[in-house]
């Protein structure tokens, strides 16, 4: 077993060969320019400060044989898997769901901006979980994959916390895992969602699972 010592709000043990590292939406749609994420209003500069950092999480997670997962946001070009609620919300925000913008359709598969950013492009043999929704494993393939590899521990980084990171972690918690969220491989838009994110996490105990440093975890890796 892998010891997070000083992981919040306690010892964080994982065994590396039943833990996957989970990747949370980082696409340019939500970390470069003309994406989802900036035309709905937001900063990018958070998100797209954190890939270094993941870089480095990677690193070590793959060295350590972890299974490796991506996710993608994003829905079909037809869109008939996007919520009305979903989509409207979007049009009133001025970042409507399969509108046209200078990284493509938005939040569309298969266009620019659902695209993975290339700093963390997935390596052959990682799975890639398309989601429609905020959470990972609704209407998604990945519950039957953890299931079938074993995984009982998850470390969950990406963007954003307070919303698909939050989500994937409280569905996660709910099946079981034990979650890890690496808060420096984390970015909301706007900080005060971010420090809030993190502490809802260990709070109560570490009522949706722990968080740590990601120095720490690669060492606990290494
Ligand atoms: N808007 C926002 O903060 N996030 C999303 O819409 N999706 C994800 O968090 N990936």
């Amino acid at each position: 077993m892998k010891k997070v010592e000083r992981a919040l709000p306690y010892l964080y043990e994982f065994d590396p060969g039943r833990t996957a590292l989970v990747v949370i939406d980082m696409q340019n749609d939500f970390c470069s320019t003309g994406g989802f994420g900036e035309r709905l209003g937001n900063d990018i500069s958070p998100t797209r400060a954190i890939i270094p950092t993941i870089q480095e999480l990677l690193r070590a997670a793959r060295t350590a044989g972890l299974t490796i997962v991506h996710t993608r946001e994003g829905h079909l070009p037809d869109l008939s898997d996007c919520p009305p609620a979903k989509l409207e919300r979007s049009r009133r925000q001025g970042a409507g769901i399969g509108d046209v913008g200078p990284m493509g359709r938005l939040l569309v598969r298969g266009e620019p901006g659902h695209a993975i950013v290339p700093e963390l492009t997935p390596l052959q043999g990682e799975t890639i979980v398309d989601k429609p929704g905020k959470g990972a494993f609704y209407r998604t393939e990945l519950e039957d994959l953890l299931k079938d590899k074993g995984i009982e521990w998850l470390i969950v980084c990406g963007v954003t916390t307070h919303v698909c990171v939050h989500t994937t972690v409280r569905e996660a918690n709910d099946r079981g895992y034990r979650c890890l969220v690496p808060e420096d491989a984390t970015a909301a838009f706007d900080p005060a969602d971010q420090e809030a994110a993190i502490r809802m996490i260990r709070q109560q105990g570490g009522i949706f699972g722990w968080t740590a440093l990601t120095d720490e975890i690669v060492a606990a890796l290494g």
